[in-house]
C-alpha cells in the first residue's frame, strides 16, 4: 500500500483534532504532520496519546500558515502529497473586537498555502469552509452551492475571501481543490468559547448562561465525527473545483439547546440571563446538504439526541480538560511535552 503523507493544518483545535484521532482510526493509507501555530485555540492535550497509539504515523509541526519562508522550508523538507486546511482564527465575537488576525490567518495564510501547494506540485488541497458565507436566511430557504456570498462578519467575511482564493486557484492555475462549508459543529475538544461548550461548562459550575439577544437564532448543528467524515468523503471522491455544503438538518434555536443542556444536567433554568446581542447577528442558518449525499454518498449518522447526550458525557467525565482551558494550564502543554526534550 503507498502510504500518503497528509498536511493537516490546525491540527491541535476542536475539528482538526478530531480530524485527526479519526483518520488515524480509519485509514491506513495516511500519515499525518499537524501544523499548528498553537493560538489560545490549539491544545495539544486533544491529541495526548496520538503518537504512542499510531507509532511514526503522526507529526506535530509548531508553525504559522502566513509565515511564507516557514511554509517553504516545511514543504522543501516534507514531499506533501495532500493538505487539509482547517488553521483558522474561528470565533465570531473575537472578529468583531478586532479582526486583523482574522485576515492575516484566514485569507493571507490560506493564499501562502495555496503557492505553496502550487509550487511543490501538492495533489489535493482541501479548504474548511463555513455556512456563515452565505450570510443570514430568513424564516424559510435553505443555503446551497449556488446561493450568493453574503458574509456579515468579519470571521465570515475573512472565510469568503479564503473560498475566493480557492476557487481562483483552481479556475486561473487549474490547482486539484476542494472546498467544503459546514454548519455549525458540536462534540468533544471544542474550545469552551462556543456556545455549546460555554453553556455546559457554566452549567456544570453554576455560573450564568449568557444567551443573546431574543435567543431565538437558529443554527443547523452537526456533530464534529459527521464533519469529518464528510470531509474524509469530499477528499476521496470529491471533484476538484467543486464545493459541498455540509449540514445536520438540524435546526435548533439557540435558547432551546441551552434549555436542552439544562435539562439533561438537570440544572434550573434560573441560569439563563439574556445579554446584549453580538452586533450583526446572522439570524438563521440552514443548510441543503443535498449535493454531498447524491453525489458523494454522505450523510451523517448522529442523531441530536444521541450527539448532545454523548457531548454532554463527554464533557462531565473530561472535566479536567475544560477547568485547565479556564484557568489557562492547558497553553503549558507544548513546553512541558516538545520544547523540554530538545
Ligand atoms: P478552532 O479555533 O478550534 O481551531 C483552529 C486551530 O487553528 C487552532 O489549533 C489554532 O491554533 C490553529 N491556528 C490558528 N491560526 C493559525 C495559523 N496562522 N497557523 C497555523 N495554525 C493556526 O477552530 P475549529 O472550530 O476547529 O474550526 C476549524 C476550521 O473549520 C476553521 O477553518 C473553521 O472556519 C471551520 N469551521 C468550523 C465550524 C465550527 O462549528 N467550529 C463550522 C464550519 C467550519
Ligand atoms: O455566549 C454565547 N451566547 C449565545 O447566545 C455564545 C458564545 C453564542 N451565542 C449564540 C450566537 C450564535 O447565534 O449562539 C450561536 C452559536 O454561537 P457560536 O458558538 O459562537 O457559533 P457561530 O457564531 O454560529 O459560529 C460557529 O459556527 C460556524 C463557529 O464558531 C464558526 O467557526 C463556524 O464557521
Amino acid at each position: 500500500m503507498t502510504k500518503k503523507k497528509l498536511l493537516v493544518t490546525g491540527g491541535a483545535g476542536f475539528i482538526g483534532s478530531n480530524f485527526i484521532w479519526q483518520t488515524l482510526e480509519t485509514r491506513s493509507d495516511y500519515d499525518i504532520w499537524n501544523l499548528d501555530k498553537l493560538t489560545y485555540a490549539g491544545n495539544l492535550e486533544n491529541l495526548s496519546g496520538i503518537e504512542e497509539k499510531y507509532p511514526g504515523r503522526y507529526h506535530f509541526v509548531k508553525g504559522d500558515i502566513a509565515d511564507e519562508n516557514f511554509i517553504h522550508q516545511l514543504f522543501e523538507k516534507e514531499a506533501f502529497d495532500e493538505i487539509i486546511n482547517f488553521a483558522a482564527e474561528s470565533h465570531v465575537d473575537r472578529s468583531i473586537h478586532s479582526a486583523t488576525p482574522f485576515i492575516i490567518t484566514n485569507v493571507l495564510g490560506t493564499q501562502i498555502l495555496l503557492d505553496a501547494a502550487r509550487k511543490f506540485s501538492v495533489r489535493k488541497f482541501l479548504q474548511v469552509g463555513t455556512d456563515e458565507v452565505y450570510g443570514s436566511l430568513g424564516d424559510t430557504g435553505y443555503f446551497t452551492e449556488e446561493t450568493p456570498l453574503q458574509p456579515n462578519s468579519p470571521y465570515s467575511s475573512s472565510k469568503t475571501a479564503a473560498d475566493l482564493l480557492v476557487r481562483a486557484a483552481f479556475h486561473t492555475h487549474g490547482m486539484p481543490v476542494l472546498t467544503t462549508r459546514c454548519s455549525n459543529n458540536y462534540g468533544p475538544y471544542q474550545f469552551p468559547e462556543k456556545l455549546i461548550p460555554l453553556m455546559i461548562s457554566n452549567a456544570l459550575g453554576d455560573k450564568a448562561l449568557p444567551v443573546y439577544g431574543d435567543g431565538m437564532n437558529i443554527r443547523d448543528w452537526l456533530h464534529v465525527k459527521d464533519h469529518c467524515d464528510a470531509i474524509l468523503t469530499v477528499l476521496e471522491k470529491g471533484q476538484f473545483g467543486e464545493v459541498y455544503n455540509i449540514g445536520g438538518n438540524n435546526e435548533w434555536a439557540n435558547i432551546h439547546i441551552v434549555k436542552k443542556i439544562l435539562e439533561l444536567l438537570g440544572k434550573s433554568e434560573s441560569l439563563i440571563t439574556y445579554v446584549k446581542d453580538r452586533p450583526g447577528h446572522d439570524r438563521r442558518y440552514a443548510i441543503d446538504a443535498s449535493k454531498i449525499k447524491r453525489e458523494l454518498g454522505w450523510e451523517p449518522s448522529y442523531t441530536f439526541e444521541t450527539g448532545i447526550q454523548e457531548t454532554i458525557d463527554w464533557y462531565v467525565e473530561h472535566h479536567d480538560w475544560w477547568l485547565r482551558i479556564k484557568s489557562g494550564e492547558y497553553l503549558n502543554y507544548y513546553k512541558q511535552h516538545y520544547e523540554m526534550e530538545l
